[in-house]
């Protein structure tokens, strides 16, 4: 067989494998929602991101277009389009074969780095047409495909050329396909943040952003000198700084290593890890490694300076990182990852190089700074102090109500004992509560009414929240524990609920309730969050009845609004105000019942959401919060 018949044959399980994708979209990009939709723009970015590490990329523009299409340009090397081995130009190499995430070595074609742009052809796929011109060697080079299949005719093997050019570079636009995605409407906040965080990570990157889809184009271009130093300044911008960013990086075993963290006047610890510029939203070995040899430095400085005395026991890690943000920031050559969305680094030798360059750095920096170095040490020791009293708290109140699940007075459980098939639904008020517990499917539904507005967990010490009676039943519900800055305890394998169901009225304290309760999940119960257990209801606004045709349920203004279009006749309108006012069968009908009612995962996609959510679900102003409630709601989507 010539080379070109092998990749005749080959071209046949190209289109299979392009197909594949097609058929199951969510296992190549997470999710055929909004959250896998903007991912497709950043697979795109990741390979000039990667031409940037290359060494020949310094510009990226993404341009969100006024017809739903997204727009990447950069200023690199251009996608070499000259004819591969196998009888096409490399570039439809790059965007028809799948590179399988890295997970083995691809000899057709890697990328400069072989670190990440490995989804270029995922995105081809799931594209209803995806346009390319690469400028290189003094031409423009012009390929197109529509839903994965190359349209252009070659000549001799080679791309038709559009003009010439004096420039090099690579631009792609591309439309996602609307028949794989519910929602085909790129979110510009996310990828703005997350645009903004590559920026932070790649201090020589100028990144521009264009949404010009509104009236007016919003124009925005990121380039942070400081790198990660800018990030944690950004990430602590609202806390009360008691020192400047401590910065290191060092390489070992062939692995950059590049550490920032400061301390703020906070409880809490906010430490990111990034492996070649991806976020690891569950952490790793370079999380690891840094908390590992970076506690031991600090114990063995309060020992030293007599802060630990002979017959103290260590402070825990949880101590010395109480207030601290941290970014870490590590290039590797070949990165693993590992958990249940495969976020979380793997390899060993990240450990290593991260603890060594540590030991080395934080040492040198602190011996030039005691003055910081003592009032880190005075805050472990606060620290220290506080927890022990938290934890005899935590099991006087933890022992006491351990068995109670089943016998907890105000939860109706379900029948079932098949979490993947379960579900409990948090609800707001005693009256709605009692109307749901009517109208719910009993095997696999489960109800719990909360009264009130609960306790706001950040503004209260541990004991007091776990002292909380709604948050005990809830925790005892769900069957996990709880993991807390001191520890965790938390374990999602025994989680007894597939969806764990926010039931709150669409109005600002329903907003409020729905805040509270995100804020005590993120705190004490993340994994259920990043793995994608909570979700709100969206119960409807109105319920429209025409004198003549069939009633309809409408979850928002926008739907009314269609609704007044598309319906000339006259037809008497239902404003719920709250759940409390619907009976059992209408509240089964809109928000109980799997086949009709819609719900909205609760999302967090990057560390700067993470961080952001979280201060606007902690801040003190009401108005983020509103926002962040509200702004989610829009995007409900039917959860079939
Ligand atoms: F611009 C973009 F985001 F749309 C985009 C840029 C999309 C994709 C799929 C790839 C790229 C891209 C690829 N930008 N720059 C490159 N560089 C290469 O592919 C390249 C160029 C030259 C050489 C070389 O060895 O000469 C090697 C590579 C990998």
């Amino acid at each position: 067989m010539s080379k070109k018949d092998t990749y005749n044959a080959g071209s046949i399980s190209v289109l299979e494998g392009l197909e594949a994708v097609r058929k199951r979209p969510g296992m190549y990009i997470g999710s055929v929602s909004r959250k896998g939709l903007n991912h497709l723009i950043y697979e795109i970015v990741d390979n000039s991101v990667d031409e940037h590490l290359a060494g020949y990329c310094s510009h990226i523009e993404v341009y969100l277009e006024k017809d739903g299409t997204a727009t990447v340009i950069d200023d690199g090397r251009g996608i070499p389009v000259d004819m591969h081995e196998l009888g096409v130009p490399a570039e439809r190499l790059v965007f028809t074969t799948l590179h399988a995430g890295g997970k083995f070595d691809d000899s057709v074609y890697k990328t400069s780095g072989g670190l990440h742009g490995v989804g270029s052809s995922v995105v081809n796929a799931l594209s209803e047409f995806l346009d390319i011109e690469i400028s290189r060697d003094g031409y423009i080079h012009h390929d197109r495909y529509e839903r994965g299949v190359p349209c252009v005719q070659l000549k001799d093997g080679l791309l038709p050329t559009t003009g010439r050019t004096k420039k090099t570079g690579t631009k792609v636009n591309f439309l996602p396909d609307g028949e794989i995605f519910e929602k085909t409407r790129f979110q510009a906040e996310e990828i703005k943040s997350r645009l903004h965080e590559t920026a932070y990570l790649n201090p020589k990157l100028t990144i521009v952003f264009e949404d010009r889809r509104g009236e007016e184009t919003e124009h925005i271009e990121y380039h942070e000198e400081d790198g990660i130093i800018g990030f944690v300044k950004d990430l602590d911008k609202k806390a009360e700084a008691l020192c400047d960013v401590i910065y290191y990086s060092g390489t070992s075993e062939g692995i950059t290593v590049e550490v920032a963290f400061q301390y703020v006047n906070e409880f809490h610890e906010n430490v990111l890890g990034f492996c070649n510029n991806i976020y690891n939203a569950e952490g790793g070995t370079h999380i690891t490694g840094f908390k590992t040899t970076f506690t031991s430095v600090m114990n063995t400085y309060a020992r030293e300076l007599g802060i630990l005395k002979e017959k103290d026991a260590n402070f825990t890690g949880a101590d010395i990182r109480n207030g601290m943000t941290a970014v870490i920031s590590i290039k590797h050559p070949a990165p693993r990852f590992e958990g249940q969305t495969k976020t979380k680094l793997d390899n060993q030798d990240a450990a290593r190089a991260v603890g060594k360059v540590t030991g080395e750095e934080v040492v040198r920096w602190f011996d030039r700074n005691l003055e910081v170095l003592k009032s880190v040490l005075s805050s472990a020791e606060k620290a220290a102090k506080i927890r022990k009293t938290e934890e005899k708290a935590k099991t006087n109140l933890l022992s006491k109500q351990k068995y109670s699940f089943d016998s907890n007075g105000k939860l109706a459980n379900c029948e079932s004992r098949e979490p993947s098939k379960c579900e409990i639904f948090i609800v707001e008020g005693d009256s709605a509560g009692g109307s749901a517990k009517t109208a719910r499917d009993r095997k696999y539904q489960a109800i719990l009414p909360i009264r009130g507005k609960i306790l706001n967990v950040e503004k209260a010490s541990i004991d007091k929240v776990l002292a909380n009676a709604e948050i005990k039943t809830m925790i005892n519900a769900f069957g996990c524990g709880f993991s807390e800055g001191y520890g965790n305890d938390f374990d999602i394998t025994k989680l007894r609920y597939d969806k764990i169901i926010i039931m709150a009225d669409a109005d600002v304290d329903g907003a409020h309730i729905c805040t509270l309760l995100l804020t005590l999940f993120y705190r004490f119960m993340p994994e259920l969050i990043y793995e994608g257990h909570v979700y709100i209801a969206m119960p409807p606004l109105y319920k429209a009845m025409p004198s003549r045709g069939k009633e309809e349920y409408l979850y928002d203004d926008k739907a009314l609004e269609k609704y007044r279009r598309r319906h000339k006749g006259p037809f008497t309108l239902q404003r719920y105000k709250g759940l409390g006012e619907m009976d059992a069968q209408q509240l089964w009908e809109t928000t109980l019942d799997p086949k009709t009612r819609i719900l909205k995962r609760v999302e967090i996609e990057d560390a700067r959401m993470a961080s952001d959510v979280t201060e606007m679900l902690m801040g003190t102003d009401v108005p983020p919060r509103k926002a962040f409630i509200y702004e989610h709601a829009r995007e409900a989507q039917l959860d079939v």
